[in-house]
C-alpha cells in the first residue's frame, strides 16, 4: 500500500516539517500490518509543491503517484489551493482515500467536510500518533474503513448514510499528546543523505511544542501543554545542520525562551560549535529573557542568530483585551539590552481591540524607538478555533470569510484606515526594513515622530500614485527626494534640515551600489583627482582601473559618516568602497 503526504508550501524556500515528522514517526513506530497481500509496512512518500505552481501541474504530480491514501498538510496559505485539488484528484483516482490534517482543516474540519464531498476525513491536532494509529487500524481494509476510523482518536469523518457522502460529521475525540518529543526521529533524512539545498531552503526545527501564554488571536494558545526535547537530543540534531552548512534554520518553538536551562543550553551549543555560516532564527518573548540570557548573548557574533519578537501593540488596554500580560516598559528595556549583533525583527498587529489609527501610530513609534532591523506590520487574521474568533463575532469585527481571514474593519479602524495601514506596510518595508535609507531616516527619526513623518510621505506617495504598482528601490529614493524638495517636507520645516536630508539621501543612494549613471534628482559632486588621491591614500591604486571600478567618490556639505551628522556641518569627501 502506498500513502502520499502532500504539502503545498508558501514558496520554494519553505519546507514542511509536519509531513516529515509524520513519515519518519510512522516508519519507526508502526507495527507491521497486513495489507491483504502479506505483512509489511506501507510505502510512505512525501511530495512538496508551492502555491505559485499551476494547479494542473501539481495535480499531475500527485495523480501519477497512484497512491491509495493521499493526505494533505493544510495551513492558512494553502487551504484554497488544496480545496481546488481535492475534487480533481477524486476524479482521476476515485478509489483513493483523501484526508487532511494541520491547523487550517483541523480547526475548520466540519466546514471543510461539509463543503468538499471528495474529502473523506480530517485529522485533528498533533498528527504523528493519529497517522500511525490509522495505518495500523485501516491499512488494507478500505471496505469497512469508517468503522475502523471510529476507533481512532483525533478524526472527523462522515457517517455511513448516503455512502458516507451525506452522513453526519462525527469527531472521535481528542487524543493524548506525545509525551516525550525525543520519540520523534530527526525529520530531514535528505540532509543526512547529503541531498539538502542548504542555500535556498529554510529548514524548520522544533525543540519544544506548546505555549503557556494565552494570546487570544493565536492558535498556539489553544494548547498550553509545553513539552521539550532533551538538550542532548536537540544538540545532536543541531550538529547535523551545522555539519551540512545549512544556511537558515528556523526554530518553530512557539515561544523559544521558556526554560532557561533548555534555551541557553542550546545557544551555548551553537556558540561553541558554530560553522561560520548557519543562521538560527528564534521566536522570542523578550520580556522573559533572563539577565543570565542577556549576559550570554553579548558573545554572539553577527550572522549567527536572529530574533523575531512580537510586540503586537504598545496600548495597555489593547494588550489586556488580547490576553497579553506584557509590561511594555520592561519589554522595551529588555529589547534594548539585546546586542545589535543579533538581527532583531519586531512585529505589530493592526486590527486589535481598542487600537485606532492614533493608538497604532503610538505603537509604531514605540517600536521604531527601539530601531529594529525590521518592523513587520501584520494584519489581524481571525483564525478558526481562537478566542479572538468569538470576540470578533460578538464585537463588530468584519473580516474575509475565506483564508487568510484578514480583518476588513473593526469598531476602531474603518476599511479606509486599514487601507492606509496597508500602504504603511509598503512604506515601512521600502524605507526601513530594507535598510537602504538608514542614514537619512535615523536623522529624521531623531528629530520627529517616525509615524508622523512616514504618514506624510505616504500621503504624498498616494497623490503621485506610488502604491498602484510594485516599485524598484530607485523609485523610493526619488519619491523621498521629491517629498522633501517639492513639498518642502510637508510641515516638518521647523524640525528638519532639508539640505542635510538631501545629503544623507545622496549618501544612502550612492552607498547602496555602484551606479552606471545618476538620476536627475541626484547632484554628483565629482572630482577625479580627489578620487584618485583617496584611492592612493587607501592603497587602492595598484590597479587603477579596478580601484575606480570598485569605489565611488562623493562630496557632501555635512559629515554624513558621523553618528549625528546634524551636529557636524562641514565639507566632507567620502570614498565609498563596494563589495
Ligand atoms: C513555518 C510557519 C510559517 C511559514 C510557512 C512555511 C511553509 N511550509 O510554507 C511562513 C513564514 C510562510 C508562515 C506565514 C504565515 N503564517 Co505561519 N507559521 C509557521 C509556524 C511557525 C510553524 C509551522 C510548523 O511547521 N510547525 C511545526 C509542525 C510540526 O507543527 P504543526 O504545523 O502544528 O503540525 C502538526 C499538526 O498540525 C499536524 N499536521 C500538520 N499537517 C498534517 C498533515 C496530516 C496528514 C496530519 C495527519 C497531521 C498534520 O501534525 C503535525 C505534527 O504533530 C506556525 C506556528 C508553529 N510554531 O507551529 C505558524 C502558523 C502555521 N502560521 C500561521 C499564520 C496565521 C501565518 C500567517 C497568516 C501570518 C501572517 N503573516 O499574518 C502567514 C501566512 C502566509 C501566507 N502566505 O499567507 C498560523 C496558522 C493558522 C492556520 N489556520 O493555518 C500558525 C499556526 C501560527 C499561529 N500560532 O497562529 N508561517
Ligand atoms: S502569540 Fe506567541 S506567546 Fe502568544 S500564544 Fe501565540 S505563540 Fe504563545
Amino acid at each position: 500500500m502506498k500513502i502520499l503526504l502532500v504539502s503545498v508550501n508558501a514558496s520554494y524556500m519553505h519546507t514542511n516539517l509536519a509531513i516529515r515528522d509524520l513519515k519518519i514517526y510512522a516508519e519507526k513506530y508502526c507495527v507491521e500490518v497486513s495489507d491483504g497481500t502479506g505483512t509489511e509496512h506501507p510505502e510512505i512518500q512525501i511530495a512538496e509543491y508551492t502555491i505559485n505552481q499551476p494547479v494542473g501541474e501539481v495535480l499531475r504530480g500527485i495523480a501519477v503517484s497512484n497512491a491509495d491514501w493521499i493526505l494533505f498538510s493544510t495551513y492558512i496559505w494553502n487551504a484554497e489551493y488544496v480545496c481546488k485539488l481535492l475534487p480533481e484528484i477524486k476524479k482521476i483516482l476515485p478509489e483513493c482515500l483523501l484526508g487532511a490534517g494541520g491547523p487550517e482543516f483541523g480547526y475548520g474540519a466540519e466546514k471543510y467536510l461539509m463543503n468538499i464531498p471528495s474529502l473523506d476525513f480530517v485529522m485533528f491536532g498533533e498528527g504523528e500518533e493519529t497517522f500511525r494509529d490509522m495505518i495500523e487500524k485501516c491499512q488494507g481494509v478500505p471496505e469497512n474503513l469508517l468503522e475502523n476510523l471510529a476507533d481512532i482518536k483525533g478524526i472527523y469523518y462522515r457517517t455511513e448514510e448516503n455512502g458516507g457522502k451525506g452522513g453526519k460529521i462525527v469527531f472521535t475525540g481528542n487524543r493524548d499528546l506525545i509525551h516525550n518529543l525525543d520519540d520523534i526521529p530527526f525529520p530531514y533524512p535528505e540532509i543526512l543523505k547529503g541531498e539538502a539545498d542548504p542555500d535556498h531552503k529554510i529548514y524548520y526545527y522544533e525543540s519544544s511544542r506548546g505555549c503557556p501564554f494565552s494570546c487570544s488571536y493565536c492558535l498556539s494558545s489553544v494548547d498550553k501543554r509545553v513539552r521539550f526535547k532533551s538538550l542532548e537530543r536537540a544538540c545532536e540534531e543541531l550538529q547535523i545542520f551545522l555539519d551540512n552548512n545549512i544556511g537558515l534554520v528556523k526554530f518553530v518553538d512557539r515561544t523559544y525562551n521558556l526554560d532557561e536551562n533548555h534555551y541557553i543550553g542550546i545557544w551555548k551549543y551553537i556558540m561553541k560549535h558554530h560553522n561560520g555560516k548557519t543562521m538560527f532564527h528564534f521566536e522570542i518573548e523578550a520580556e522573559y529573557l533572563s539577565d543570565k540570557a542577556l549576559e550570554f548573548l553579548k558573545q554572539i557574533p553577527e550572522g549567527m542568530m536572529q530574533f523575531e519578537m512580537g510586540v503586537q501593540s504598545a496600548n495597555k488596554k489593547t494588550l489586556a483585551a488580547i490576553n497579553r500580560s506584557t509590561n511594555v516598559e520592561e519589554l522595551a528595556e529588555k529589547i534594548r539590552r539585546i546586542p545589535r549583533t543579533i538581527h532583531q525583527h519586531l512585529d505589530l498587529i493592526a486590527g486589535l481591540p481598542y487600537e485606532d489609527l492614533k493608538s497604532f501610530g503610538q505603537s509604531y513609534d514605540f517600536v521604531m524607538a527601539l530601531r529594529p532591523d525590521a518592523l513587520q506590520l501584520g494584519f489581524l487574521k481571525i483564525l478558526g478555533g481562537t478566542q479572538m474568533e468569538e470576540y470578533a463575532k460578538a464585537n463588530g469585527w468584519k473580516w474575509m470569510e475565506t483564508p487568510a481571514y484578514e480583518t476588513f474593519s473593526t469598531p476602531y479602524l474603518s476599511f479606509s484606515d486599514i487601507a492606509f495601514l496597508k500602504d504603511m506596510e509598503i512604506v515601512t518595508d521600502a524605507y526601513w526594513n530594507k535598510g537602504s535609507f538608514a542614514s537619512v531616516l535615523n536623522y529624521v527619526f531623531r528629530q520627529t515622530s517616525p509615524w508622523k513623518f512616514l504618514s506624510a510621505l505616504l500621503e504624498y506617495g498616494r497623490k503621485v500614485g506610488a502604491f498602484v504598482q510594485a516599485r524598484r528601490e530607485a523609485y523610493w529614493f526619488e519619491l523621498l527626494n521629491d517629498f522633501v524638495m517639492k513639498e518642502n517636507c510637508a510641515g516638518f520645516n521647523s524640525e528638519l534640515d532639508k539640505n542635510l536630508i538631501y545629503d544623507l539621501l545622496r549618501y544612502d543612494f550612492v552607498r547602496a551600489g555602484k551606479k552606471g549613471n545618476f538620476p536627475a534628482w541626484y547632484k554628483h559632486n565629482y572630482d577625479k583627482d580627489k578620487h584618485r588621491k583617496l584611492l592612493e591614500e587607501n592603497g587602492l591604486l595598484e590597479n587603477s582601473r579596478i580601484g575606480f571600478a570598485i569605489t565611488e567618490f562623493e562630496e557632501f556639505a555635512y559629515n554624513v559618516l558621523a553618528d549625528k551628522p546634524e551636529q557636524e556641518i562641514g565639507h566632507t569627501e567620502v570614498l565609498i568602497r563596494y563589495k
